[in-house]
């Protein structure tokens, strides 16, 4: 059984603090994971919380706007690793086998912004019995200079890419709400949740809800949605929150 998660970047930073990592977040998602039967099957993204969010946004860049600023690039990418340390260090500390992969060294976008992501290191740490951790990075990107590369893209990237079948999404929010803030418990197509998502911009994975939603709907993993409670529930099998069941992008 091998598994994607992505701890949202909001997750395990204080949202309002620059590079703060929320430590008892952080280490209550890691103890969920360290406990888990998944053991050593898991590849783990992680967001930018307030580490990369808080430097792009000083620089003016997203997934789509991007820079040439040696300066920008550097404070982006920077903050990322010293996130990516944290959280690695985290998990080493419980004894999971965890090793950073930073996405900026390997992965492209060409002029249509579409991304290529070499995933053969990924594979292989996980064959040999490493946690390999991602991370929400910058990405080179023909004709923008660097642009930012969202942990939810490399989450749909990697899924298919280690035969995942399941992927989990821990985010600040209990799932997928519907208008009345109810968590809706399954999603299978884009339309039936389009009003309550407030619609979206496809080529911007970074869009919030709806951007996640219509990513995650392309895979054929099953894809959980759920808050950082529900982290335990979903390492052991179960699908709180909500369920995206897509149909792989037929
Ligand atoms: O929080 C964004 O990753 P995300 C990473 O998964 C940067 O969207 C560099 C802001």
């Amino acid at each position: 059984m091998t598994v994607v998660l992505k701890l949202g970047g909001s997750v395990i930073t204080e949202k309002d603090e620059p590079e703060t990592v929320d430590r008892a977040a952080l280490s209550a998602a890691v103890s969920a994971i360290a406990e888990s039967a998944v053991g050593d099957d898991i590849v783990l993204v992680h967001g930018g919380g307030s580490f990369g969010h808080h430097h792009a946004a000083e620089y003016g860049v997203s997934t789509t706007a991007g820079t040439h600023d040696v300066a920008g690039v550097q404070a982006i990418h920077g903050a990322m690793c010293r996130l990516n340390d944290a959280v690695v260090d985290a998990l080493t500390e419980q004894g999971v086998p965890a090793v950073p992969v930073h996405p900026f060294s390997a992965a492209t976008r060409d002029a249509d912004g579409d991304l290529s992501l070499p995933t053969g290191q990924v594979t292989t740490l996980l064959e040999e019995g490493f946690v390999p951790v991602l991370h929400g990075d910058l990405v080179a990107h023909a004709g923008a200079g660097a642009t930012v590369l969202s942990g939810d893209e490399l989450v749909v990237e990697l899924a298919p890419a280690v035969d995942a079948d399941r992927v989990g999404v821990c985010s600040t929010v209990s799932g997928v709400l519907d208008e009345d803030g109810a968590v809706v418990d399954s999603i299978e197509s884009f339309e039936a949740v389009a009003a309550a998502l407030g619609g979206s911009d496809a080529t911007d994975v970074s869009g919030g809800m709806a951007g996640k939603v219509r990513a995650l709907l392309a895979l054929s993993a099953p894809a959980v949605v759920f808050g950082p409670d529900a982290l335990p529930a979903f390492l052991a099998g179960e699908s709180p929150g909500t369920t995206i069941a897509g149909d792989g992008g037929d």
